[in-house]
């Protein structure tokens, strides 16, 4: 059995293997906090609209071997949709976050799956993520959810319920995924992931940096 050390640390490790991970969903659905809560177990209630997208890193132990996570957290603004492919290129894994009480948010789910789908070489672990469980969720939206987590176990995708305010499934939700990524051999030896950076370096000109934040 695998298990994810509470002993993370932000800086990468050399022997270590990368993993890259995309956020992805509607803006305001909480990709951000989600990250925010995983990487610094803080939580902000009134965030800024990511610009373009940030990126984050964090090494994480499984089975005492440092795993390099390279966290992309996308902007879900219509704008920045065009940049997204290069964020989820080479990804191991995409959460496809939704707020159940945000209808738009739900109508991405599919978008973002057909789009993986649709452009990827080699299809990262897909995961959905229905975030803001703390809410007082309506008889509508609590159906929505739960014809989403229908929808994800019929088609056996990972799905999560999440809190980014309270924290609730958070850690869970990546110790799963990162568990599932080796499980599945989707991580990269560090080397490797000279690849991934090539695919930024060619866009270094392009008149927005790589690093984008808000
Ligand atoms: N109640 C609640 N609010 C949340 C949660 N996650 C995010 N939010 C709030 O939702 C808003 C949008 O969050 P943000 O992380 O910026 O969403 P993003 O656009 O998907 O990155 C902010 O006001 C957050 O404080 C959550 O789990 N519960
Ligand atoms: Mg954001």
């Amino acid at each position: 059995m695998m298990s994810l050390s509470s002993d993370t640390s932000r800086e990468e490790s050399v022997n270590g293997s990368v993993v890259k991970i995309v956020m992805l969903g509607q803006a305001g659905c909480g990709k951000t906090s989600i990250v925010m809560r995983y990487i610094e177990d803080t939580f902000t209630p009134n965030t800024c609209t990511t610009i373009g997208a940030a990126f984050f890193l964090k090494t994480a132990l499984i089975n005492n071997k440092p795993i390099n996570i390279r966290l992309w957290d996308t902007s879900g603004q219509e704008r920045f949709q065009s940049l997204i492919p290069l964020y989820y290129r080479y990804a191991a894994a995409a959460l496809l976050v939704f707020d159940p009480s945000d209808t738009l948010s739900l109508s991405k789910l599919k978008y973002w799956q057909n789009e993986l789908e649709n452009n990827c070489e080699q299809l990262p672990l897909i995961v959905i993520v229905a975030n803001k469980i703390d809410l007082d969720f309506s008889i509508e939206q609590k159906s929505i959810l739960l014809k989403v987590q229908n929808y994800a176990k019929q088609s056996q995708i990972p799905f999560f319920q999440t809190s980014a305010k309270t924290g609730e499934s958070i850690q869970n939700l990546f110790r799963s995924v990162l568990e599932k990524v080796v499980e599945e051999q989707k991580i990269k030896t560090y080397q490797e992931k000279t690849e991934w950076d090539e695919s930024f370096v060619t866009n270094k000109n392009s008149t927005h940096s790589n690093k984008w934040c808000c």
